[in-house]
């Protein structure tokens, strides 16, 4: 299915749920936050008070999946809340994960700065009967209940790697600006575009690989000193919708503009104007509120009893439609999406 498609289907939910609360049939939210934990049945609760912790907080691409998340909390009739800290630092979100486990929420839905910083604190939200779902970063899989997953790091690795090969003739040095040195999903995908390059490409070489830790001007910086650094540099993959961006402010206006290919992950929102002026080609990702839609609606699923996280569980995401629990309990979103000067003014996110 087609961004565009989910986005008329994504207008008929909200129609409905207009539609319900008109008629006062939806219940906006009144069951969280005081650790109710009426049961549903089987071991369920009904306590859909669900709050999302981003890496950080500030990021346009968190921004669009907390928005997913709010909408689908709503659709459920549960109560949303989102909170964060300022920087993408391994233990920063401890404290969060700690205040939201004291108020007996139903659920935590987080994308870890790091795979084990975080899972003492899980751990104890988790004995406290909260659920956990790992959305976009995943903890070390005991340190949760469910992995909801954007598509395969396979996939992803692919798609960057198959892009800056066609950019760059497949040949050359190319450098990673990355996020932050821990980030799960990062390095998964570094690793296994490191395979790719190693097994497909043997004219790319992989030189340098810097971290700008999701912070804009840091991402600026780092683009600036890895070109400085490699005079050679045919190439730079940024998998993170914070460091493309900057990469593509710093290429934009020097004289790496077009000579210098860049591609990685990014949001259609933060690359049009670089796709415009021809500072970059193509770029990936998937749709954040999808995937924040998705992860409030398997925590929902958890918090019910509906599923368990074994593989093999099914359960309903609203719009999305119906999804079961694969491996290491993860749920798969669907595959990367190429933008590029032709279909990027299709996309708002
Ligand atoms: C940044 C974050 C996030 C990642 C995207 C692609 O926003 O690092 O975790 O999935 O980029």
């Amino acid at each position: 299915m087609t961004f565009a498609r989910k986005r008329v289907a994504a207008v008929a939910a909200v129609a409905v749920a207009a539609a319900l609360a008109l008629s006062g049939c939806a219940d906006t939210g009144t069951t969280g936050g005081g650790g109710s934990t009426g049961d549903a049945g089987s071991g369920g609760s009904d306590n859909l008070a669900i709050t999302f912790l981003p890496k950080s907080l500030g990021n346009p691409y968190f921004d669009t999946s907390s928005k997913g998340g709010k909408a689908a909390v709503e659709e459920l009739a549960g109560t949303f809340a989102e909170v964060g800290p300022a920087e993408s630092t391994p233990d920063a979100q401890v404290s969060y994960i700690n205040t939201a486990t004291q108020q007996g929420v139903g659920a935590l839905v987080v994308s870890a700065n790091d795979p084990k910083a975080i899972c003492d604190a899980l751990d104890e939200a988790r004995s406290a009967g909260v659920k956990v779902v790992t959305f976009d970063s995943d903890t070390n899989p005991e340190c949760r209940d469910l992995f909801v997953n954007q598509a395969t790091s396979d996939g992803i690795a692919k798609v960057q790697v198959d892009l800056i090969a066609k950019q760059i003739g497949d040949a050359g040095e190319i450098a990673i600006v990355s996020s932050t040195a821990n980030a799960t999903n990062q390095n998964a995908w570094i690793d296994k575009m490191k395979a790719l390059l190693a097994a497909d490409h043997p004219n790319i070489q992989l030189v340098d690989v810097v971290y700008g830790d999701d912070d804009e001007q840091i991402s600026f910086d780092k683009t600036a000193a890895v070109l400085q650094s490699h005079p050679n540099l045919k190439g730079i993959i940024s998998p993170t919708t914070i460091g493309i961006s900057a990469a593509a402010r710093y290429l934009s206006t020097s004289d790496y503009k077009g000579k210098v290919a860049l591609t990685g992950l990014g949001t259609p929102n933060q690359m049009r104007e670089y796709v415009k002026d021809g500072t970059v080609t193509a770029f990936a990702l998937w749709n954040p509120e999808d995937l924040g839609y998705l992860a409030a609606y398997a925590s929902a699923a958890l918090i019910k009893g509906e599923i368990t996280g074994k593989e093999g569980d099914t359960f309903e995401a609203g719009k999305l439609g119906s999804f079961t629990v694969g491996a290491d309990a993860t749920v798969l979103l669907g595959d990367p999406y190429v933008f590029d000067k032709d279909n990027i003014d299709d996309f708002d996110f």
